[in-house]
């Protein structure tokens, strides 16, 4: 167990709320489905049924990511202390739980802001209330959609900025989403700030097809659970059923696909619309980027950061960067 630090903690966190705008989920399906090949948005995987089966996910043994990105930072977090420099002010996005970045405060000696940004109001205030509870860190949760642009308030540490972006969410943006990330990320940083950021790398497509084809089918049930949340929350009559999980490497574009095949010639009403499946045709849900050696480099060349180090784990299939506004 996690030993508790001598001094008192401080007293709550701060939450400021920026109202981040609701995404227009019925619009978005509707857009999406009408597309061919058809398309269903990856945000749709998070409700609360979703981000139970996402963390039962982490724990299996096909899918590496989780326990591979924690073990990297666990055996590095003082380097990566010392790259962040004193002081700091972590500025965590989709924070989510704030179980990653406890490695880091662990270690902590001296003051430090903590700065969680996540969506769901709820989520951030419960996590940051429990940073606040456990460290002697100043904590300011901001509710705010990350993956758009929104403004930083005023905050209070004199050291360095770190953005602080765990799992390889990267992963699940598209090149250009990836690259308006870092320019986004670089607004909110200042010279000499930095980013520290995991990237799942690239490696035999075997290791990758089991972690996105795991032998319990929790990834299948997360994937289908998105035509569940459909039905849920826009209306419609998919029959989970009549649709199968498929998860493949794809070479060409080093992506993870993730699709729903349906199984039948089928008709579904979305929102008071109709849709035709054909028999074998495929919905696609989601793309988990892999990146190779000096891909990150390219990607954020010309967005104002450099790699300043990397630490991986001993067969190289994931790595945790840190890198630097010059
Ligand atoms: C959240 N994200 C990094 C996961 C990934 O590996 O791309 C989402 C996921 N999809 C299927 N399994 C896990």
């Amino acid at each position: 167990m996690r030993m508790r630090p001598a001094r008192a903690p401080h007293a709550g966190a701060r939450i400021i709320d920026l109202h981040p705008p609701q995404a227009d989920l019925r619009a978005e399906v509707l857009e999406g489905l009408r597309k061919d090949p058809k398309e269903l948005p990856p945000k749709l995987f998070y409700d609360a049924e979703g981000s139970v089966l996402f963390e039962e996910i982490t724990t299996l043994p096909e899918y590496y990511l989780t326990r591979t990105e924690i073990g990297i930072l666990q055996a590095n977090a003082n380097a990566m202390l010392s790259r962040i420099g004193e002081s700091p002010t972590l500025i965590e996005f989709g924070s989510g739980s704030s179980t990653k970045v406890r490695i880091l405060l662990d270690r902590l000696a001296g003051p430090a802001t903590y700065v969680p940004v996540d969506i769901s109001a709820v989520a951030l205030t419960a996590a940051a209330e429990a940073i606040a509870a456990d460290y002697h860190v100043r904590v300011i949760g901001i509710c705010a959609d990350y993956s758009r642009e929104f403004t930083l308030p005023p905050l209070p540490g004199s050291g360095r900025r770190t953005i602080f972006f765990p799992g390889s969410n990267l992963g699940n943006l598209n090149p250009q989403e990836a690259a308006s990330f870092f320019v986004r990320s670089w607004k909110l940083l200042r010279k000499g700030d930095g980013m520290l950021i995991g990237i799942d790398r690239q490696k035999d497509p075997a290791i990758l097809n089991a972690a996105y084809n795991d032998s319990r089918g929790i990834t299948a049930q997360f994937n289908k659970n998105i035509l569940g949340r459909i039905n849920r929350a826009i209306g419609a009559d998919f029959d989970l059923a009549a649709f199968e999980h498929v998860a493949f490497y794809n070479d060409a574009e080093s992506r993870i696909e993730m699709h729903l095949r349906s199984t039948r010639q089928q008709d579904v009403t979305v929102a008071g619309e109709r849709f035709s499946f054909r028999s074998g045709e495929t919905s696609h849900t989601e793309n988990s980027y892999k990146y190779g050696e000096g891909d990150l480099e390219t990607l954020i060349r010309g967005s104002g950061f450099r790699t300043v180090e990397t630490w991986s784990d001993a067969a190289k299939w994931f790595s945790v960067y840190y890198l630097r506004v010059y």
